[in-house]
């Protein structure tokens, strides 16, 4: 499709004061996902995959990707030649790393949780890592080391033995030496050379030389987030996944206070992600010339920037709602649940604590998106699609579950051992009962 270069590139605008019940949830809808037709889409690729292992992943590799492999998994030592990077580029990542590490370590969970709920019941809760995880890292527009970097340390920190990467390989049947540094300083396993829902299926069942894994984790598009959703519900796979995944999203509240280049810029960071990236400006009680000065610097920026035609196509189909108040934005943005939030307020810290559907919220006039994406340190793999009112970003406790455990004294049995008597015998299981009473009688 091609579209009119000199077309200015542009937000729609609604007035929430004015729009009806029906265009405010217009408003805060996302497009539909097809994840009934998509998941029938892959079903065949991920049974092939699950019956042919390696032949069908080598076959629909050449198919997909136009790539004929070799060896579909490569495992450490990495080849120094394989990670042939940039001095910047690789100090760059070195310091992500670090900060990632900081802010994911700090959240892992290392003390055991001890509570004696009646004297000597004593309950615990400890954590332990997932095993086996499988981290996808998508291929397509962009390369994503950054990707590889948001899923790789919190499943080092949290203590994951096997950590498979799955991504892509380019035309020449190699992964991009970036990602493979990062491969190398998270600890990686083992790199799978496939993308898409053939690369999901086999870490969802393993192959002859792919692992099978307890988690998969990561971003990807359709047909990856079908074949994540298929894998997860099959009991023979027996495998779990971090969240479900859409497009990319940001909303961005601005006040009168705010900078018109930065909100413009914060704007097209995230519109440049794909054609169907979400981006949403709620204007609080903006004047007519601000609001003209922050559309205009979205068309200039836009057009000087690589990606024009991706945000063209996202920008047109993204919108600018009109409210009063700070407290009127919030509560649009709470019913959105955006994966990204980012407060140009006067007040921008002082609106946090009336955040409560958000992937991750970015703070005052400096602090872009971009921060959060690379290298502050908090994680980038978020909910989207509204699924923020329900799940978390990936972070360390994603790699980790819980384990409780109890241990009765003498003296608990005695106290608690008629209570549970009593609740088995209600519900007519005797045999409960008779555990109970067999140690009491002792
Ligand atoms: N904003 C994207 C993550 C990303 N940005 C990767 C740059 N590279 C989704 O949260
Ligand atoms: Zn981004």
């Amino acid at each position: 499709r091609v579209k009119d270069p000199s077309a200015p590139i542009r937000m729609r605008t609604s007035d929430l004061s004015i729009v009806s019940t029906e265009e405010r949830a217009a408003l805060l809808r996302r497009p539909v996902l097809r994840s009934d037709e998509m998941i029938s889409k892959v079903k065949p690729i991920v049974e092939d995959v699950r019956k042919r292992g390696d032949a069908a992943l080598i076959e629909l590799t050449a198919k997909f990707d136009k790539v004929q492999l070799n060896e579909v998994l490569i495992r450490p030592p990495f080849s120094p030649e394989s990670m042939i990077i940039d001095d910047a580029v690789r100090e760059a990542i070195d310091v992500a790393y670090a900060n990632i590490r900081k802010f994911h370590l700090a959240q892992a969970e290392k003390s055991t949780l001890v509570v004696e709920t009646m004297p000597g019941v004593v309950c615990s809760r400890f954590a332990r890592a997932i095993s086996r995880v499988g981290l996808y890292v998508p291929g397509g527009t962009a390369i994503l080391p950054s990707t590889a970097l948001m899923l790789g340390v919190p499943a080092q920190v949290a203590g994951c033995k096997e950590i498979v990467i799955a991504t892509p390989p380019r035309p020449d049947g190699s992964i991009s030496p970036e990602v493979m540094y990062v491969a190398k300083l998270v600890g990686a396993s083992a790199i799978l050379k496939a993308g898409g829902a053939q690369a999901i299926s086999a870490m969802a069942y393993g192959t002859a030389t792919v692992p099978k894994v307890d988690k998969i984790f990561g971003p990807g598009n359709q047909w990856v987030t079908a074949a994540k959703m298929l894998v997860q519900n099959d009991t023979d796979a027996l495998v779990g996944i971090d969240m479900p995944a859409g497009p990319s999203e940001v909303l961005v509240i601005a006040d009168s206070t705010a900078n018109p280049a930065f909100v413009a810029a914060d704007l097209l960071s995230q519109a440049e992600h794909g054609v169907d990236s979400q981006v949403v400006l709620v204007a609080v009680d903006l004047s007519s010339s601000l609001l003209a000065a922050i559309e205009s610097e979205v068309d200039s920026q836009a057009r000087a920037l690589e990606r024009v035609d991706i945000m063209r196509e996202s920008i047109a189909k993204s919108i600018i709602v009109k409210v009063k108040t700070t407290e009127e934005a919030l509560t649009f943005s709470n019913d959105y649940a955006p994966e990204h939030l980012i407060i140009h307020l006067a007040d921008a810290s002082g609106a946090v604590k009336s955040v409560e559907n958000a992937g991750s919220v970015f703070v005052g006039a400096y602090s872009p998106e971009s921060f959060g994406d690379y290298a502050s340190g908090t994680n980038h793999t978020l909910p989207t699609n509204g699924y923020a009112r329900q799940f978390s970003g990936v972070n360390t406790l994603s790699f980790q579950k819980h384990i409780t455990s109890q241990e009765i004294t003498q003296e608990g049995l005695r106290l608690l051992g008629p209570t549970v008597a009593t609740l088995a015998d209600c519900e007519g299981l005797g045999a409960h009962a008779n555990a109970v009473r067999v140690r009491l009688r002792a």
